[in-house]
């Protein structure tokens, strides 16, 4: 089985690929060179909103796994035409020729970001999708394509909620809450936190992301969507503590303004993804003192 990995020198698809390069007959695509060693050969430099690219990379692939996207909120605002180009006509190019040249099955790495506030807690997949940003609603797109399109190709959607891992970019203004805490109290400074620090997040670890896109592939149902989380949530005031207390940095956070679209609560029903095997390992604070000193 030739499988693709899209975003393969991301957060999530470095890891993804690692993993499925030591069973599958797996590549990868990315717009960068990976900077991971293990890697390094089987990306494919190309751009997926071209689509005699995408025509040509996607000839003889069973499976792709699709995480190429552009994944901040913020830059979402800044810059939406970027956003929809990045995240939805890669999405309806790879579906388009997939189906073209036989593509067997699709899975489309989603986010929770499609829910938008929150009418329960936790949140299932039946929820309504109220996204509150242009990234929201461009995940939510791609979705809507992949539930139509999947009469033609077996599609499976993954929504996973807040992603971290040793790879998180510190030097990327766009990177996760994670990852821009790091960077702060390293530097020996407070974290900044826009609005009040009660808005909470469901943070998952990269492990079971890739755990569940595993399963996905061998029984994800098609033209469904799965949660991916922990099922925990955790206040932004609460993990800027935990940072602080790894660091030993004294003091309390900064606080800005609150950022536009910024969702106030998240945490994930995962009863869907446990029924078809999926049991989420993330412990916050061990795996956060684990890739402190990475990233
Ligand atoms: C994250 C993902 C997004 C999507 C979604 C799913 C990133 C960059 N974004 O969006 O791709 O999958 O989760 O739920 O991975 N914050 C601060 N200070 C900072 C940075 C952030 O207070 O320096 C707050 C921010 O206002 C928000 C929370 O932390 O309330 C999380 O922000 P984020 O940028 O890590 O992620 P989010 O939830 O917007």
């Amino acid at each position: 089985m030739r499988i693709l990995v899209t975003g393969a020198s991301g957060q999530i698809g470095s890891y993804v690929l690692e993993r499925l390069a030591d069973e599958y007959d797996a590549v990868g695509v990315d717009l960068k060179v990976p900077t991971i060693k293990a890697i390094k050969d089987i990306v494919i430099r190309g751009d997926l909103r071209d689509f005699n690219f995408v025509r040509k990379v996607v000839r003889g692939v069973d499976v792709v796994i699709h995480l190429a996207a552009q994944v901040s909120v913020e830059n979402s605002w800044k810059d939406p035409v970027y956003d929809v180009e990045n995240n939805i006509m890669t999405t309806i190019n790879l579906l388009e020729a997939g189906i073209k040249t036989g593509l067997d099955r699709f899975i489309y790495i989603s986010s929770a970001a499609v829910y938008g506030d929150p009418h329960h807690i936790p949140i299932d997949e039946e929820h309504p999708k109220n996204p509150l940003s242009p990234y929201g609603v461009s995940k939510l797109t791609g979705e809507h394509y992949c539930r139509i399109f999947s009469e033609k190709v077996h599609t499976v959607i993954v929504r996973p909620f807040n992603v971290f891992s040793a790879r998180m970019d510190p030097a990327n203004p766009y990177s996760g809450v994670i990852a821009r805490f790091i960077s702060r109290v390293k530097q020996n400074l407070p974290p900044i936190i826009y609005g009040d620090g009660r808005q909470t997040r469901d943070f998952v670890h990269v492990k079971d992301v890739v755990n569940f896109i595993e399963i996905a592939l061998r029984k994800g149902k098609s033209g469904e969507a799965y949660n991916v989380g922990t099922g925990k949530e955790t206040s932004i005031l609460e993990l800027a503590e935990i940072i602080m207390d790894l660091a030993r940095v004294k003091g309390s956070p900064e606080f800005g303004k609150p950022r536009k679209g910024d969702i106030k609560r998240s945490c994930a029903d995962i009863s869907k993804a446990r029924k078809l095997g999926f049991e989420p390992e993330t412990d916050l604070k061990k795996d956060l003192k684990d890739i402190f000193d990475k990233i």
